[in-house]
């Protein structure tokens, strides 16, 4: 009991543990998810953030890849971080990402922000990696799966850079003219099936269009520029930041700069090949931002392939899973 209180307490302990790829105890989870809750029950549903700042997007569980990006963009404090969500599922370290981030943002909370993605959903991570990653390392009985998901009614739905730049992880909604519409959303709740909170988190630009259409994902919109000027206009922003899309090179531009996707996830589901990216905005100027693309961590494909050759019973199920992701990844290849 003291020794896990001590542990607990002592944040910079679960760091070390954490950036050498160790899990933490349940017990330590629970707590540290009680004190997450405690930090983000007082944010609003948009976070106002500054720059200098640096945007990331999927992560999906690519542990050794979230190294990287620190190993390049920065470490916390010393770089300031905006996650635009889908921190898990599809990976093999999903916990050991959302770990790391949870415990950085209980010891720097005003340096690390977190919106949540479509995949910090009960319903998506049950067919999509985490709910079978957290009874494979933590076993059946275990409440991790549950602790987790629990903490991700709280994370926050957009934030805004600068009073200028829009992020959120998916795109805009037939019910969001204005952002007050998004400050009035009870947030604190499993993602919805419609409606704006969904939205938020699963629709995308489609540059074929000019207005709204239903989403061949099954959830939220496409939408066109139209809405986007409108939005834009309507709000006093000049341009929107968001990720859920899978992009070759690591991003893409829409409109002239208007939408932007960041993808930080590389070589995504250790299979795909594609570049990922982080943005790096270093000042409240329009230009004063790149975009610094990277690949695959060689620690990651060292980890690949520790799974394919590791016949320990326990990895069997995160295997047979890893078949399911694969089939699934040409069902819903962009989620
Ligand atoms: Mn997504």
């Amino acid at each position: 009991m003291t020794i896990d209180t001590a542990e607990v307490l002592d944040l910079d302990r679960c760091l070390e543990k954490l950036y050498a790829g160790t899990l933490l105890s349940e017990r330590v989870l629970e707590s540290l998810s009680f004190k997450a809750k405690e930090i983000m029950i007082g944010y609003k549903n948009i976070v106002e953030v500054s720059s200098p700042i640096t945007i990331v997007g999927d992560i999906h569980g690519q542990f050794y890849d979230l190294l990287e990006i620190f190993k390049i963009g920065g470490y916390i404090p010393d770089t300031n971080y905006l996650f635009l969500g889908d921190y898990v599922d599809r990976g093999y370290h999903s916990i050991e990402t959302i770990s790391l981030l949870i415990v950085l943002k209980i010891k720097y909370p005003n340096r690390i922000t977190l919106i949540r993605g479509n995949h910090e959903s009960r319903q998506i991570t049950t067919n999509y990696g985490f709910y079978t990653e957290c009874i494979t390392k933590y076993g059946v009985d275990s409440k991790v799966w549950s602790i987790f998901t629990d903490l991700f009614d709280f994370l926050v739905l957009s934030a805004i850079i600068d009073n200028k730049l829009f992020c959120i992880h998916g795109g805009l909604s037939p019910n969001i003219q204005d952002i007050q519409s998004i400050s009035v959303i009870d947030r604190f709740k499993e993602i919805p099936h419609d409606g704006a909170m969904a939205d938020l988190m699963w629709s995308d630009p489609d540059v074929e269009i000019l207005n709204f259409r239903n989403s061949s994902r099954g959830a939220g919109y496409q939408f066109g520029i139209n809405v986007v000027n409108k939005f834009l206009k309507l709000n006093g922003f000049e341009k929107i930041y968001r990720a859920h899309q899978l992009c070759n090179d690591g991003y893409q531009i829409f409109w002239k700069g208007k939408v932007n996707t960041v993808w930080s996830a590389p070589n995504y589901c250790y299979r795909c090949g594609n570049k990922a990216s982080i943005l790096e905005i270093m000042g409240s100027e329009s230009d004063n931002f790149r975009f610094n693309v990277f690949d695959a961590s060689p620690d990651s494909e060292k980890e690949l392939i520790e799974i394919e050759d590791n016949n320990n019973e326990e990895w069997n199920e995160l295997n047979n899973n890893r078949s399911m992701i694969k089939k699934a990844a040409y069902v819903e290849y962009f989620m």
